[in-house]
Parts: structure tokens; sequence; C-alpha cells
């Protein structure tokens, strides 16, 4: 990626799921030095401060959806600002819950849209997020972005998706804990789903650098959704669903690393920081140098593995 304009927006969305605390992540990731880490790297960074929303909900009983209105809310006040911020630069959605994704990744795909692009998604988590309000057994909307925004029914409510991101587009890697119903939709659509089983047996670059090939061959857009939970939890303990046997400190790295030479990412999200739960902001220091990583910072420059 060559150095551009990098646009920090805060969304401290924590409604998305019942227990607090994402909605200090922004905050959070600003204290572990964000900005001056991507300016060091010699990007242009404008924070553009925190997108407003509803933050405090009471609980829904159990097994009913939690804070609908108010995650339809978010999602239309992110998806006109996550658009605008596309026009004007690369947009880093410094979350917040991961139900920010319902409104950040459906205003990047009607920017890409308008474009005439197609736009990718890598989905970097432990959690395929494809429930939907119907199929959910939490009632906790953070699990459902990808169904909403690959344009499933059961979302009455938020707003259309302008520009549904076709299944094939969406790449999962991380995957160690899918619900029944999303495993059955999942191999029915025939969506790349990297397991850690898979990773264990072949490692994460060579199906990431297959996916990015799609990506270029297509002169696609790609968003990048990182969810903390994607990492393995003894180094990133700060987040409310752990699952142990997540990708480790070098292979977070690689995965940004390859994406930063491929030079195809376009937005980012970081979701699921609880600082509440954090050991001295270990976490959120990590997830600031995975970004500095996909922003460009390396140990040596090494000649670029070209994509089509
Ligand atoms: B996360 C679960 N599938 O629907 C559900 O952390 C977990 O954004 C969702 O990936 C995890 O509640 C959502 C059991
Ligand atoms: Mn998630
Ligand atoms: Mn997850
Ligand atoms: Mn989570």
């Amino acid at each position: 990626m060559s150095v551009g304009k990098c646009i920090l927006i805060g969304a401290g969305m924590d409604c998305g799921k019942r227990r607090r605390g994402c909605v200090m992540g922004p905050d959070a990731y600003r204290t572990a030095g964000i900005a001056e880490e991507l300016s060091s790297l010699g990007w242009q960074v404008e924070d553009r401060g925190n997108v407003d929303g509803p933050v405090w909900v009471e609980d829904a009983p159990k097994g009913e959806v939690h804070a609908l209105t108010e995650c339809i809310s978010w999602t239309e006040k992110l998806a006109k600002a996550s658009k605008t911020a596309m026009k004007q630069g690369f947009p880093v959605f410094m979350g917040g819950d991961h139900a920010l994704s319902l409104g950040t990744v459906a205003g990047v795909a009607a920017h890409a849209a308008e474009r005439g692009r197609p736009l990718f998604v890598l989905w970097l988590d432990a959690h395929p997020d494809i429930n939907t309000p119907q199929t959910t057994t939490s009632g906790n909307l953070h699990g459902t972005p990808i169904a909403y925004l690959t344009g499933q029914d059961g979302f009455e409510g938020f707003p259309p998706v302008p520009a549904p991101v076709p299944t094939e587009n969406v790449c999962f890697i991380g995957l160690r804990s899918v619900d029944k119903p999303e495993r059955e939709f999942i191999q029915q659509s025939g969506m790349t789903a990297i397991d850690m089983r898979y990773i264990d047996e072949r490692g994460i670059a060579a199906p990431l650098r297959e996916f990015l090939e799609k990506v270029a061959a297509a002169n696609g857009l790609l968003h990048v959704s990182l969810d903390v939970d994607f990492l393995e939890p003894s180094i990133a303990p700060a987040v409310g669903t752990t699952v142990p046997g997540g990708a480790t400190f070098r292979e977070a790295h690689l995965v940004m690393e390859i994406l930063h030479d491929s030079d195809l990412v376009t937005s980012l999200d970081l979701v699921e920081l609880n600082p509440f739960l954090d050991d001295r902001g270990k976490t959120a220091s990590l997830m600031v140098d995975l970004t500095a990583s996909l922003f460009g910072r390396r140990v040596f420059d090494r000649p670029t593995h070209s994509y089509t």
C-alpha cells in the first residue's frame, strides 16, 4: 500500500451484545498511539473523532434480540460516515463491537458500487458472524453482519444494503467457533472458510494469497474486518468472546504484512476490543501494531509478490 490519507473514525458501538466495554475501544486505540504510529510510517492521519450513537442499552431478556432499534440507528449513521470517508482516504473504523460492520461495510459497498468496482471482504475472526436475527440463539447482533452484508433475509427495519456483497467475495480466516445454521449456510453457499485446522496444516499465507489473487483479478476493493478474537487469547485477552487456539502473534502479523504488500486493501475495521478486560493495554497495543504492519511497518524491504 502506498502512503496516502488515513481517516480514523471512532465507533464505540457497544450494543451488538450484552457484555459492556467496547465503548472504550476508540480511546484505547488512541491511547496506544494509533495516529502516531501511522503518521511515522508516512501516512497523513486525520482523526475524525467518534460517530455518536446510543451506547447504554438495557439488556433484552435472554433469547430475544438485544438492542435492535439502537443497532439500526448505528447502522444508518455508520454507513453514511463510511461512504463519505471512502471518497476521501483510507478509513480505519475503531470499534466498538462487531455489529458496527453492519454499517461500515454497507457504506464501503455503496461506495464500491458507485465506482463500478466489486467489493471483497476479508473476515479475520474466530466466528463467521453469519447468523440472522432469526437464527441467532444469543440474540446478539455482533454475530450477524456477514448475513446482512451478503443480502440475507431477516433484517427488517435495517436500511436495505444498497449493494450486497456476493458470498463468493467473502473470505473467512481463523474460524473455530461456528453455530449450526452458520455452518449449513457456509457449506451450501460454498464460501471460502479457512478454519484453524487448515492453517495448522497448510499455513496462513497460502489461502490468503489465493484470495488476494481473486481480488486482484477482479480489480476489486478489499475491506478487512479484524475481530480481536481472531487472535490467540493469551496474547489478546481484551475480548468478551475468547476462543482458544487462535492466530499466533506471527501469523497475525504475516497476514497484515502480506495485505500491505498486496496494495489491495482500501478500508479496515478494528472490532471487539473491550479495554475493561485488558491487561495493561496489551491487546490495544497489539491491535495497533497489527494495524502498523498493514500500513507498511516492516523490518526489511523485500521483493513483493505480484498479484495477477
Ligand atoms: B463476534 C455466536 N455465534 O451468534 C453468536 O465476536 C457468537 O463478533 C458471535 O465474532 C460472536 O452469538 C460475534 C455464538
Ligand atoms: Mn466478529
Ligand atoms: Mn468473533
Ligand atoms: Mn467477539
